[in-house]
């Protein structure tokens, strides 16, 4: 393949993305360009699109030469144009799509149909094959491809990272995540720095340093940068291709020796540093203003073609450069263009490990919980119940479902550095946290391959995380409640990835998305208000849509198996949160498994017939308080009638979870159809009236208490107190819905209020005065109505 070859593949790619943004009729300018010809609305980015068709076609070049297992991350997915033009050229496209040929009339459907209203979208998307990545938000390429090449030691993720992407905080901290690269059991990424100099309307931090900085920077990272540039190298082509071929050798060279044990030293990763004008090979200027190689060029260059003569003709000599008729003639591509498609198997397009499914993924063997579960539960009065933590038990299960999963090597534990705080940590009985830089003696759990990948990035977690699951495989990201917020925006576009992908037919299956979401606010009481913050729940289940659950796990068995199913289920995003503090077990395995079916229970031991007020409670902490509410009832108003009603789990669409929430018309059956309602939630309220707006209930009959954004560094019942989740509020609306039903007088709730109101007075004093919670409510435990 002569560099000749890969001039006129690029040629192609050129002109089949300009015509993209450009045409909508005369595809191959057979006739001279007219005004009709122009879209109407003229919609996608140029700027970067040569760089990418540069960088595309010598990488086919080198797939075919090394014969190569690689896929390829495009950062800036705003190039789209670009990705589309090669999947084209390459075959991908009609496959998939057998409606846009590799004739005159695929072309011209699919330039057509880019950034078309039902056509193909602007910005790279999983309807794309060979796409890994919802391409409109910048950032998250590098960390994506490190979570591709995991535990899949023959492949070689390309990635191209815009200048401007690397000025992202998520770029600027995956670079990192070479540390985290073990070559003998992993492939290895192949970045590719992508200096065209500018951004929409600015110049790139990167790309106004020089050579020397940049290598500096690189190296410091632990890379070896190598440096292709277009302004000042004699042959470009001929500097990529040796550049390229100069990094494959090295990276088979690191695996081969890891892979023999006689790497003795850190490994020390190729990259590419390619600095390509903005804009390379289009208008130089449009009246006095600089277009290729400045910022002008980064969307639609000469915008005004339609309309504008002079513009219109300089698009039309501009795309008549590329002499797309010699490189095809309407039928088939030039002999040296179909000499640099790979064959069908090695495609960028087409990696099988970026198809999900039967070519990608692998599903985990996953044990019964059975033989972990607690089995003395607090509900029956056993003198021998006791309290469990959530998050030891399920550090237990991940450390089995390790072990169960040793061999098919598909399984990884993310977390920002918490994995012993979040008393996850059994899970290094079978593994340990993976860091290939050196080890000190006294290190802890460090292996080259652990399982666990800790970074305090949550950024790069969760970009590693999507590129994992994405490529076939599990995972599980643990965090602190407050902070996973942090990644709430990469979540948002892994949701609009995951919409989309569902209904794309090609893509196989592929595990959830799935989160622990731990140390939660109601137990930081001594990190006090910067760690309260449920409101990653929310952004969950703003998702519309059957695909994203938040379960709330009353207990560690039931924790235990939220989790298991979690990781059984497929193509979601789930979330569990549940304190990691020894908290009463209320449910055997079978209750647990029926409550969380169900996503909502009625807990008959803590019920009674014919309620005058029902209680419902989604959360650990939240449960057990309600609990002792209801124990304190009994004692005050033996008479009122109370039904305990536990919410396990919450969707987008309810009540419920997995797509079958709980139904409008079903809601009387746990909440009855006109007493009134309490809902103790973990996280904010309005997130529980907002799902109960769409149930139609009476605002008068719920009342919903939760996270009031009322925190501080105090006591646990303090916390409870300050947002009027505790005991003691709850059994105020207890009273008014007694007095209000005649169970009790007025007057008498009125007395018993008080009375509560004091209780909450003196704990407070006793609180300021002792440093800590009475015994009374540490040691309270639930006693059955007698
Ligand atoms: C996180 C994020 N911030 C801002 C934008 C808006 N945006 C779209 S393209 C772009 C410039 C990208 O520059 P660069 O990465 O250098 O891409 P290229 O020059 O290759 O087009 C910006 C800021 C975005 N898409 N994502
Ligand atoms: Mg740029």
């Amino acid at each position: 393949m002569t560099n000749e070859a890969i001039k006129k593949f690029i040629r192609a790619a050129d002109y089949i993305s300009a015509i993209q943004i450009y045409l909508q009729d005369n595809f191959l300018l057979t006739k001279a360009l007219a005004p009709e010809h122009i879209k109407p609305r003229l919609l996608g980015h140029w700027g970067t699109c040569p760089g990418i068709n540069f960088t595309y076609a010598h990488l086919n070049r080198a797939i075919i030469e090394h014969d190569l297992n690689m896929m390829f991350v495009l950062g800036p997915g705003h190039g789209f144009p670009a990705i589309q033009a090669n999947l084209f050229i390459e075959g991908t496209l009609s496959k998939y799509y057998p409606n846009f040929p590799r004739t005159e009339i695929g072309i011209a459907d699919m330039a057509k149909h880019f950034s078309w209203p039902y056509g193909f979208p602007s910005h790279s998307n999983p309807e794309a094959p060979g796409v890994i990545l919802e391409g409109g938000e910048l950032g998250y390429a590098l960390a994506t491809a490190y979570g591709a090449v995991l535990d899949n030691p023959n492949l070689i993720a390309a990635c191209l990272i815009g200048d401007g992407e690397a000025e992202t905080a998520a770029t600027a901290t995956a670079w990192h995540l070479s540390k985290l690269i073990d070559p003998a059991t992993n492939g290895a990424v192949l970045p590719i720095l992508h200096l065209n100099g500018y951004k929409i309307s600015g110049p790139t931090m990167m790309g106004r340093m020089n050579n020397e900085e940049l290598n500096d920077l690189f190296r410091g990272y632990g890379y070896e940068p190598y440096f292709v540039d277009a302004y000042s190298d004699d042959d470009v082509h001929a500097t990529m291709r040796r550049t390229l071929d100069e990094a494959i050798k090295n990276i088979y060279f690191t695996q081969h020796c890891a892979r023999e044990k006689t790497l003795t030293k850190n490994p020390r990763w190729p990259m590419i540093i390619l600095r390509t004008p903005k804009g390379w090979n289009s208008i130089k200027y449009i009246g006095d203003k600089r277009i290729e190689d400045n910022h002008y060029s980064h969307q639609v260059i000469a915008e005004n073609a339609r309309k504008n003569d002079g513009e219109r003709a300089q698009v039309e000599e501009w795309l008549h450069s590329y002499h797309f008729e010699e490189l095809f003639d309407g039928e088939r591509f030039n002999a040296d263009i179909e000499s640099l498609i790979p064959r069908p198997d090695r495609r960028m397009g087409d990696n099988p490990h970026t198809m999900g499914g039967e070519r990608a993924f692998k599903p985990l063997v996953l044990p019964e919980v059975d033989s972990l579960a607690y089995t003395a539960t607090c509900q029956i009065d056993d003198p021998l119940c006791g309290e469990v933590s959530s998050m030891e038990l399920v550090g237990q299960y991940l450390r089995d479902v390790i072990r169960a999963n040793e061999g098919a090597r598909n399984f990884r534990l993310f977390s920002p550095d918490e994995t012993y705080s979040n008393k996850l940590q059994a899970i290094f009985e079978a593994t340990a946290r993976c860091f290939v830089w050196p080890h000190k003696e006294w290190d802890k759990d460090l292996a080259w391959d652990g399982r666990v990948l800790e970074m305090l990035s949550e950024h790069s977690l969760q970009g590693m995380m999507q590129g994992y699951v994405l490529t076939g495989r599990n995972g599980v990201f643990a965090s602190y409640e407050a902070f996973v917020q942090i990644i709430g925006s990469m979540v948002d576009q892994y949701a609009k990835f995951l919409h989309v992908a569902r209904e794309v037919k090609w893509r196989g299956d592929i595990a959830s998305l799935n989160y622990i979401l731990t140390s939660t606010g109601w137990r930081q009481e001594h990190n006090g208000f910067s760690h309260q913050n449920p409101g990653f729940i929310d952004d969950i289940l703003q998702r519309q849509g059957c695909f994203s659950n938040v379960y709330f796990p009353a207990d560690a068995n039931t924790a235990l198996v939220v989790m298991r199913r979690m990781l059984a289920s497929k193509k979601e995003i789930n979330v569990l949160v549940g304190g990691k503090r020894p908290l009463p077990c209320w449910r055997t395995v079978k209750q647990a498994e029926e409550d969380v079916r169900s996503g909502i229970s009625i807990w008959d031991f803590a019920s009674d017939e014919n309620p005058h007020i029902v209680f419902g409670a989604a959360g650990d902490s939240m449960t057990k308080e309600t609990l002792a509410a209801i124990n304190i009832i009994h004692d005050v108003v033996p008479k009122l009638c109370v039904r305990f009603v536990n919410i396990s789990s919450l969707s987008a669409m309810g009540m419920g979870a997995n797509g079958c929430s709980v139904l409008p018309h079903d809601l009387d059956y746990y909440f009855t159809p006109d007493k009134p309602v309490v809902i103790n939630f973990h996280g904010y309220p309005q997130t529980v009236k907002q799902i109960l707006f769409d149930y139609d209930v009476s605002g008068d009959r719920f009342t919903v208490h939760g996270y009031e954004e009322s925190g501080s560094t105090t006591t646990v019942f303090d916390m409870m107190v300050r947002n009027r989740v505790d005991r003691y509020h709850l059994v105020m609306d207890a009273l008014k819905a007694a007095a209000l039903q005649g169970v009790i007088t007025e007057a008498d709730g009125q007395a018993k209020t008080a009375l509560f109101e004091e209780k909450i007075a003196t704990h407070q004093a006793f609180i300021i005065e002792h440093g800590d919670d009475p015994e009374e409510i540490t040691n309270w435990s639930w006693q059955s109505r007698l």
